[in-house]
């Protein structure tokens, strides 16, 4: 799937374009709660390596290993995880780059991340909570980037599952970081349906059923499964 943002052949990516506005949203009533132990969110889309911003409000109180946040697949694709308390980007064997521990990564809070994926150039990974950048604190490029074998799925990498709440998940084409503070918003999620560059975007106000309709106009539905269920709790 090609689209505005996308890795070109000579690895220019296209800066995201059309601002960070934020709009407020009308309300927000549910998240989606993870149990560590085998609840997913899965969808077709986010199925190919590219370069991509993710944005999402996250909370969770484990110290130390909290793994599968993002995954694509079967083995360490495309996986964003806790390791230690240290957020870890994790696209392939000796493909990594390790963000600075913060208390905000296991504070039992609701924060709003934004972490951009520099897939051929794993190095480049960028992440902010709460609209503040978190430096990077060490990053291998040894190895090589590992092809997705799935969508992206949310809660679960491989074997590795996250234990915690998101919500308002949203992904974006190319490096969309410059309007992380703009969607921290103070701590109130902001509407992104009308954001450019956006991909997939899952609010998950159901409150029932197993399906996540998806507020971008690309219409990339999640499933939730094993247990994983709506929330009430939300930022
Ligand atoms: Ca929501």
């Amino acid at each position: 799937m090609l689209g505005l943002g996308n890795t070109l052949s000579g690895g220019i990516v296209p800066a995201a374009t059309g601002g960070c506005n934020a709009t407020a949203l009308a309300s927000n009533g549910y998240s989606i709660a993870f149990d560590g132990t085998n609840d997913r969110f899965t969808t077709e889309a986010d199925d190919t390596a590219q370069n991509v911003t993710y944005s999402f409000w996250m909370k969770n109180d484990v110290s130390g290993d909290n793994k599968g946040i993002i995954g694509h697949g079967t083995g360490s694709v495309g996986h964003f995880m806790l390791q230690g308390d240290k957020p870890t980007v994790y696209w392939g064997t000796n493909w990594l780059c390790w963000f600075d521990e913060d208390d905000k990564t296991d504070d039992g809070n609701w924060h709003h991340w934004m972490l951009y994926v520099e897939v051929a150039a794993v190095q480049n990974c960028k992440l902010y909570i709460d609209g503040g950048e978190i430096s990077v604190n060490s990053t291998r490029t040894s190895g090589s980037l590992s092809a997705y074998t799935t969508g992206i799925s949310i809660g679960k990498n491989h074997n590795d599952y996250f234990e915690g709440k998101i919500d308002e998940f949203a992904i974006f084409t190319g490096d969309k970081t410059e309007c992380a503070e703009t969607y921290y918003n103070s701590g109130t999620p902001t509407d992104l349906s009308d954001e450019s560059n956006l991909i997939a975007y899952w609010r998950m106000e159901e409150n029932t059923g197993s399906t996540v309709a998806d507020s971008s106009s690309n219409s990339n539905e999640g499933t939730i499964s094993f247990g994983a269920a709506f929330d009430s709790d939300s930022p």
